[in-house]
């Protein structure tokens, strides 16, 4: 005994909890353009600026001093929402080139409270302390901070690099 009342409320309710998983699955693609206007509105006008004095430098002691690193694109141009590549150069504070370091990347934007969109790796060593990291993408203007963790003879460091993109 099938009441239709009863087979059109548990359909509707079966795909309104279809349609809810559709949307959480896609919220990774069309969060960051429905949010980011709202994000920014609530921050008021400042939100794409960067904090004065921001330091851009590209070539960074760590922080606990015990390697250089500087960063290069690779096509000697940072471009917008496009993946590209750097080159990574670590040394010792010596000047010695790093040649066996683990390097991890991490990042995001501060003011968006939102990391990297792209999962960048080091996918080569190109020799003389030099690494390429391949998968970077940087999706809005605005402030963005590139960190590389850098393990080499179990010694442990990280720097930040400030970017803003235009
Ligand atoms: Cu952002």
């Amino acid at each position: 005994m099938k009441n239709p009342v009863v087979v059109a409320i548990i359909s509707a309710v079966v795909t309104v909890f279809v349609l809810l998983i559709l949307l959480v699955m896609l919220m990774p693609m069309i969060g960051p353009r429905f949010l980011h206007p709202m994000m920014m509105a609530s921050e008021g006008m400042h939100a794409q600026n960067q904090p004065q004095g921001l330091d851009t430098a590209t070539t960074k002691p760590s922080d606990a001093g015990n390697f250089v690193l500087g960063w290069a694109s690779e096509s000697g141009s940072v471009p917008l929402n496009q993946i590209h590549s750097w080159v990574v150069t670590v040394i010792m504070a010596d000047g010695t080139p790093v040649e066996d370091a683990i390097i991890v990347v991490d990042g995001g934007m501060p003011q968006h409270g939102h990391g990297l969109p792209t999962q960048p790796q080091v996918t080569q060593y190109l020799g003389n302390g030099q690494y390429l990291v391949e998968g970077l993408r940087f999706q809005m203007p605005g402030w963005w901070e590139v960190r590389f963790g850098v393990t080499s003879d179990n010694t442990t460091d990280s720097v930040t690099f400030n970017l803003v993109m235009e």
